[in-house]
C-alpha cells in the first residue's frame, strides 16, 4: 500500500542548501517526492547560540512502513555526514516524520504526528504552503489554523 508522508527536514553546518538538496536527492527510490515547500531561514529554536536553519517540508509517497521509514532517514542523516550532537544542537541534516497518513502512533522510538509540530513556526509556515487543509489527526485542526497560533514573524523566504 502506498503512504502519503510529510517530512521536515532541517540544516544549520556546512552549505546548508546542499545539504537540504542532497538530502532530497537520496530518499528516492524508497520515496517519490511529490510537492516541496520553498525555504526558510529561521532563528534556532530550542537552543539558540548556534547557527540559524534553513528548513523546508515535504509531501511524499512510499512504500515502507513507518519504522522502516524511521530507519531509512536516519541512515541518510549518516550517509550525508551527520555526527552526533545534543538535544536541540546544530546538525548538518535533520530528517522528521510530520505526518503519516492519518496515522497516531506513539512508541518510544517514533511518535507520529510529530509531537511538536504544532508549537515550531519553521515547520508550520513550509507545511501551510503546501498543505493549509491537512488536517492534524490528534488536534482536528488544519495546519493554516495551527499557523495562526503561532508567531510567524521570524521566519524568512530563503532565496
Ligand atoms: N531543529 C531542532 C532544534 N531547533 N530550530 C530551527 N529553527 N529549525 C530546526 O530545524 C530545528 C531547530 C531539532 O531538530
Ligand atoms: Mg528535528
Ligand atoms: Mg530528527
Amino acid at each position: 500500500m502506498e503512504h502519503i508522508v510529510y517530512l521536515a527536514l532541517g540544516s544549520n553546518m556546512g552549505n546548508r542548501l546542499a545539504n537540504l538538496r542532497a538530502a532530497l536527492n537520496n530518499l528516492t527510490p524508497q520515496m517519490a517526492v511529490k510537492i516541496k515547500s520553498s525555504v526558510y531561514e529561521t532563528p534556532p529554536w530550542g537552543f539558540t547560540a548556534q547557527p540559524e536553519f534553513l528548513n523546508q517540508v515535504i509531501m511524499a509517497e512510499t512504500y515502507l512502513k513507518p519504522q522502516a521509514l524511521l530507519s531509512h532517514l536516519k541512515r541518510l542523516e549518516t550517509a550525508l555526514g551527520r555526527a552526533p550532537s545534543f538535544q536541540n544542537g546544530p546538525r548538518l541534516i535533520d530528517m522528521d516524520i510530520l505526518f503519516f497518513d492519518n496515522l497516531v502512533l506513539d512508541t518510544p522510538s517514533l511518535v507520529i504526528p510529530h509531537p511538536r509540530l504544532h508549537e515550531r513556526a519553521f515547520v508550520l509556515v513550509p507545511l501551510a504552503e503546501i498543505a493549509p487543509d491537512l488536517v492534524h489527526p490528534v488536534l482536528n485542526k488544519p495546519i493554516h489554523e495551527l499557523l495562526d497560533r503561532v508567531d510567524r514573524s521570524d521566519i524568512k523566504l530563503f532565496k
